[in-house]
């Protein structure tokens, strides 16, 4: 049940790039002119620069706003267009704007009674010749990159669930709200994600309730792809939890271990089928201690049919490709559904799931066991 939003007003600002230096061209006359570069983003720490995928941005001649071309960022962040030579003369300028939007995510500042979201500018000055002239840029986490973090985490989780589906219902575009001043939660009233962060353009504050120290989950893949996964269980599954405050070794009951354990495994699962493109700051591969109906052990014995051989002596399922896929699908059809594919209702829980896995009989129910009790 999403609710129509209003066309929000721009909140825009400019972004500052290097302008490249570009090479005399020889030939002039040209009918078009390439205008083309690669958009970045800057990791939160390492500063590291990440291509802005999947993207949409207008271009289009300052003196002619209206004469848009859209295109769209590659797996490189690279795009390109062609415009008229004529709309853009050496000494005008040529100018790009984009959002944090891609076909998983829809990012912004705040949407309830604000609508505010970013708005990146880049404007450049056509140099003579008829060499492609340079739109390309980095988006700094001062200009809060984040949002192209966030965006880019959603995308490729949105990849590993497509393309493991047990079922036919639809994976919507997920609206997460950054930064907000409350601890990372999604809201399934208004089908939104909101993540924790700094003061930021008046929105945003968060603080860890026992330090007070400022929380920021903008570069957090973990909790992103565990928001994430929340969203998905809302969308293409279903769960019995009631919500609120938890830790992950609490015993809160079974639903509420599902509810929060599978969204945390399928973080992880998503690290490791795009390990270039995620990154955990912590493995599953240790149960925290947590008693049996606590959402760390949910996330430890999934993690285990996952995961390898290793060297943990009760884990003797070798989590292979179609086994990965399996787990999945189980979330998507049997959990959602609450039933077994032969119609024998289940809880959904990791007892649950369990049952399924018994039923589709993916590895042999003592090494099954073996891991449950591990
Ligand atoms: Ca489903
Ligand atoms: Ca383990
Ligand atoms: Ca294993
Ligand atoms: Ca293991
Ligand atoms: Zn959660």
């Amino acid at each position: 049940m999403r609710t129509a939003r209003p066309f929000c007003r721009l909140a825009s600002f400019c972004f500052v790039a290097t302008i490249a230096v570009l090479p005399a061209a020889a030939q002039s006359g040209a009918v078009y002119r390439q205008v083309q570069g690669t958009l970045e983003y800057e990791e939160g720490g390492s500063l590291a620069r990440r291509p802005i995928r999947s993207i949409q941005a207008s271009i289009y001649p300052l003196s002619a706003p209206s004469n848009v071309s859209v295109v769209s960022t590659d797996s490189r962040g690279y795009f390109s267009a062609n415009l008229r030579s004529a709309s853009i003369p050496p000494g005008s300028y040529v100018e790009m704007t984009f959002q944090a939007r891609n076909f998983a995510a829809d990012v912004y500042l705040e949407l309830d009674g604000a609508n505010d979201r970013m708005t990146w500018r880049r404007r450049v000055r056509v140099p003579s010749g008829s060499a492609p002239v340079d739109l390309g840029g980095l988006v700094t986490v001062g200009n809060v990159s984040a949002h192209f973090n966030i965006a880019e985490c959603l995308r490729v989780g949105h990849l590993y669930a497509s393309a493991r589906r047990g079922d036919t219902d639809a994976i919507s575009r997920a609206d997460v709200e950054y930064p907000d001043a409350s601890w990372s939660h999604y809201n399934s009233f208004w089908n939104e994600i909101k993540l924790s962060g700094p003061r930021i353009r008046g929105y945003g504050g968060a603080v860890d309730p026992n330090t007070g120290a400022p929380v920021d989950r903008g570069f957090r893949d973990e909790t992103i792809l565990h928001e994430y996964g929340h969203y998905l269980t809302d969308d293409i599954s279903d769960h019995d939890g009631t919500g609120g405050p938890h830790t992950e070794t609490q015993d809160l009951g079974y639903e509420f271990a599902w509810m929060e354990g599978f969204p945390t495994y399928y973080a992880h699962a998503v690290e490791a089928a795009y390990p270039a493109d995620v990154t955990m700051t912590r493995s599953l591969e240790t149960n925290l201690g947590g008693p049996a109906g606590s959402e760390a052990t949910t996330w430890a014995c999934l993690w285990d049919l996952h995961d390898g051989l290793g060297t943990e002596t009760f884990d003797r399922v070798n989590g292979t490709a179609s086994i990965r896929t399996a787990i999945f699908q189980i979330f998507d059809s049997e959990i959602d559904r609450g039933s077994l594919r032969n119609g024998t209702s289940i809880s959904r829980t990791i007892l649950g799931f369990r049952s399924a896995w018994a039923n589709r009989q993916l590895s042999p129910a003592a090494d099954l066991d073996a891991v449950f009790a591990g």
